[in-house]
């Protein structure tokens, strides 16, 4: 069976989870542990980031290659058209997906992590003590500003992170207003990679995540809960609903072997 090597909470991952389910192929989820678990994955890989496939003996890294690779070698249900000008936008989009929303995102949700203790303590695990929870959300917002300046995080940053993303959504708004998908009728790698990398703005609200339960439908305040960007995640709940698998029973179906956390980036 393919395995996936993942963070649940990952958009790169939840990008390849969605084309894997797509694609209607098994896999079983391996949740890496931040730090320790990534210097394995170095080990098997030769790089330490998920997500990365492993397909019998054949690790695959990096989002973007492993759908390349799983549209050769499991060519049913194509995500991948075959038209020049189709296929030269739905690269194009994907792209633009994993580059600018991918990024942008990740600034976004740190700001807004930053600025609402309520959003920040929701990330935490249920079996967290209350102890953890309340010095999480005790921590003021201007100190992880502080901390992230150095390395392009900082909140001026993010503000613009953010501001771009409105536009973001606003275009992806305008492309799906005359088809049910971005380049037409059926969907492509271009709407499974808007749709994974989009999560961190919105987590999806079904069963299909195993991530805290005030998470599901929640996120970026402006983002997630502004009426302009309703019919985006409409789509998205569409997308979700015809292709991606929820969880099985309670939802905890990762391999064990490796202790579950949450971990954003
Ligand atoms: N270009 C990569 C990006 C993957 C990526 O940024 N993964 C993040 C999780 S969303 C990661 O592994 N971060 C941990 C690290 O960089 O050490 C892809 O498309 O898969």
């Amino acid at each position: 069976m393919l395995e996936l090597y993942q963070f649940e909470l990952s958009h790169y991952s939840e990008k390849v989870r969605l084309i894997l389910d797509y694609k209607g192929l098994d896999y079983r989820k391996i949740e890496v542990t931040p730090g320790m678990g990534q210097l394995e994955l170095f080990q098997k890989s030769g790089q330490r980031q998920v997500p990365v496939l492993k397909d019998g003996d054949t690790y695959i890294p990096d989002s973007t290659e492993i759908a390349l690779y799983l549209e050769r070698k499991y060519p049913d249900k194509p995500i991948i058209p075959t038209t020049p000008k189709k296929k030269g936008f739905c690269l194009a989009l994907e792209e633009w997906a994993d580059e600018s929303m991918g990024t942008k995102g990740r600034k976004a949700l740190i700001g807004a992590l930053n600025k609402n203790q309520a959003f920040r303590t929701s990330f935490l695990p249920p079996d967290v003590p209350d102890i953890v929870k309340t010095m999480v959300g005790a921590m003021p917002g201007n100190v992880l500003d502080v901390l992230g300046a150095g390395v392009g995080m900082g909140g001026d940053a993010m503000k613009s992170a953010e501001a771009s993303l409105k536009q973001d959504l606003e275009a992806l708004c305008l492309m799906l207003s005359d088809s049910p998908y971005l380049l037409g009728d059926l969907p492509t790698l271009a709407d499974f990679a808007v749709a994974g990398l989009s999560v961190i703005l919105k987590y999806p609200e079904g069963n299909y995540l195993d991530i805290p339960a005030q998470l599901k439908g929640n996120g970026i305040p402006g983002l997630a809960d502004n009426p302009a960007y309703e019919p985006f995640f409409a789509w998205r709940d569409r997308l979700y609903a015809d292709f991606r698998q929820p969880l099985s029973g309670s939802g905890a179906d990762f391999a064990t072997d490796t202790p579950h956390s949450i971990n954003i980036d």
